[in-house]
């Protein structure tokens, strides 16, 4: 219907139309608006259906037969009481406590967010979480919490999944009423990849809690605890659990890595527990803390502290369940498993086999192996509709210990060198992004000076050029927008500051700022804001929404423009989201608790003189028919 809207309108007829046209011209969309959402669907369906989605095309297709993922009724009838009913009754300071005073050791599963980020570049959505929640509830009451939000999935979410993420989490946090959620919070560049101004994070971090947030994980990529302040105070004040990270790397053993020793990460955690953080995190998302340093530098923790700590990593040298044994052995509280199919490589250790390990040990984590078994199936089933996320990684590897990337960026980094045609020197990336890492005053590779590292290496690899070129003040070099962000110092302080080569190469003259960028910027005024959104998109604009305007202007505006046209796709199975339909199938998507659209594909047309195909289905029984624009 939009097509059929700009076919017929008098300025596209009369060939007067730019590029600029159908941006400017609203009512193009005004037909779709107010179209009811059964029709919205359809459309988007027979789209997909004859076009393919822009995402998985070129990409390995999972096998036409695989059946939709389905959750198997749980064990249990009933919810027992979990850890989120001692925050209810007892505060966050309570599940602290409680925490120090658990003997076994305490599990979080991160499969609804660090896993896929890590293993499928962030592709989850929701109907395929929402599916299996109920069993989490039912079936593993004595697991910590669920990291579900939060890091990536915030604009992957509206960018790629046409879905909203604050959706996400209230219909997660209802069906997982005895459990913790837990997010992953980016400190002062809350779930994006540039400090916000405070009243922002601070807005940003009451909805969360209001929407449905029990723990907030906070980080900050320079370990700078004066930038998390203003995140860590607006988590004390809704009341939820707040777990301050200190950002892990390098290896407390190494006498030559002397940045990043134990008195650096004792200093910090002394600096959190002083900010008042309930329980402190040792974020090691390189998956680089060996099992040799986990003993020492836990030990010390717990000896130093006396706080609650939950360990971070990743699998990526194929070693977290050894790291997570000596942690365990060295009295920390809590660690991040995945669920067995949706584990290893990049993504988290794997939570079945960390459970069998500590059986009939004093850190015995009681939970539930049939139930693990039985949703680590689930998800079995839901990895294959991601195929073509999938990265390829085929074995753990040593090399992340010469390179130290993220398991969240790893996948995403091939990717981008993929897309500039450099697949084939994925291990000279590698090589680079280390003297990159060295360059920089070797900084901690975290969202978003990964990614900032990532550019300069991808940059030099496709340019042949090595750090003594870089440097060389003859060479010109047209830096990434991310590097002179980092050397102005709009990312934060690093310690010591960056070295004075680079930082003179990339500003020239220009002197970077040297206090926190937060200070620098004007605080938004939200209610303006708000305003402003409202009359944008003619429809409800709520503090959510705001808020993902807020974090993410384009994105969310794109999300809001193409949804007012698609409708509740978010309800449509993931193979037919990703890949339409094929005649004869049948589908149902509830678009409301008790209302669904029972959708058939019956036949698509061949393509007719004007380049459109029809592709007519039955919905709720009836004959529809919708015209698309064949691509092809
Ligand atoms: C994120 O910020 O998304 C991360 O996963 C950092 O490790
Ligand atoms: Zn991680």
């Amino acid at each position: 219907a939009f097509v059929e809207n700009l076919l017929k309108h008098p300025t596209f007829l009369n060939n007067q139309y730019t590029t600029k046209f159908i941006d400017t011209t609203p009512e193009l969309f005004q037909f779709d608006k107010r179209r009811d959402r059964g029709t919205k669907v359809l459309g988007y369906i027979a789209e997909i259906t004859v076009n393919g989605h822009p995402e998985t095309a070129g990409r390995p297709r999972p096998p036409a037969d695989l059946k939709l993922p389905k959750a198997p009724k749980p064990a249990n009838a009933e919810i027992a009481d979990g850890p989120r009913q001692i925050l209810e009754k007892k505060g966050a300071q309570g599940v602290a406590d409680w925490m120090s005073k658990q003997k076994q050791l305490l599990i979080t599963d991160t499969t609804m967010r660090d896993s896929h980020q890590s293993l499928l570049a962030t592709r989850m959505r929701s109907i395929d979480m929402i599916g299996i929640a109920p069993n989490y509830a039912h079936d593993l009451p004595q697991l910590f919490s669920v990291e579900c939000w939060g890091g990536a999935t915030f604009d992957v979410a509206y960018r790629f999944l046409d879905e909203c993420p604050w959706q996400r989490l209230r219909d997660l946090r209802a069906r997982m009423p005895n459990l913790l959620t837990q997010m992953l919070l980016r400190g002062s560049n809350g779930v994006g990849y540039t400090n916000y101004p405070d009243n922002v994070v601070q807005a940003f971090v009451a909805q969360a809690a209001e929407s449905g947030v029990d723990l907030f994980r906070v980080f900050d990529p320079l370990n700078w605890t004066e930038n998390m302040r203003i995140s860590m105070d607006a988590v004390l004040e809704s009341g939820k659990i707040l777990e301050a990270a200190i950002c892990y790397t390098g290896d407390v053993l190494d006498p030559k890595r002397s940045k990043y020793d134990l008195k650096y990460y004792l200093k910090m955690a002394q600096e959190l527990k002083d900010a008042g953080t309930h329980v402190l995190c040792i974020k090691d998302m390189g998956g680089l803390l060996k099992p040799a340093s986990a003993t020492v530098l836990f030990k010390a923790l717990k000896e130093e502290t006396g706080l609650p700590i939950h360990f971070h990593t990743h699998d990526t040298a194929g070693i977290a369940s050894a790291s997570i044994l000596a942690a365990a052995a060295a009295g920390v509280d809590a660690v991040d498993c995945a669920m067995d199919s949706l584990s290893g490589n990049t993504s988290q250790a794997t939570l079945g086999t960390v459970v069998e390990a500590l059986r009939h040990t004093d850190r015995d984590t009681g939970l539930d192996i049939d139930a693990i078994r039985q949703i680590s199936n689930y998800w079995e089933a839901v990895r294959g509709h991601y195929a073509a996320f999938e990265s390829g990684m085929q074995s753990p590897s040593s090399e992340v210990y010469l390179h130290e990337m993220p398991g969240g960026q790893f996948t995403n980094l091939k990717a981008q060198a993929r897309s500039m045609g450099l697949e084939d020197k994925w291990h000279e990336v590698a090589r680079t992004y280390a003297d990159v890492n060295r360059m920089f005053g070797d900084v901690i590779k975290v969202t978003p000076i990964a990614k900032t590292v990532g550019d300069m290496a991808l940059l030099m690899v496709s340019q042949g050029l090595t750090c003594e070129d870089v440097l060389d003040p003859k060479t010109e070099v047209s830096f990434p927008e991310s590097v002179k962000t980092l050397m102005r110092g709009q990312v934060g302080q690093a310690p010591g500051g960056f070295p004075k080569d680079i930082v003179r190469k990339v500003l020239k003259d220009e002197k970077p700022i040297t206090v926190r960028p937060g200070e620098l910027l004007e605080p938004e005024d939200l209610d303006a804001r708000h305003a402003e959104l409202a009359k944008r998109f003619e429809i409800d604009i709520d503090n959510e929404d705001l808020m993902g305007a807020m974090m993410y202007p384009k994105v969310f505006a794109d999300y809001a423009d193409k949804h007012a046209v698609v409708g509740p796709i978010r309800t449509l199975p993931t193979r037919t989201f990703f890949y339409g339909m094929v005649p004869g199938e049948e589908i149902t998507a509830e678009i409301d608790p008790g209302k669904t659209l029972e959708i058939r594909l019956q036949a698509v047309g061949d393509t007719q003189e004007d380049g459109s195909s029809r592709v007519f289905f039955e919905l709720n029984g009836q004959p529809r028919v919708v015209r698309v624009v064949n691509k092809a």
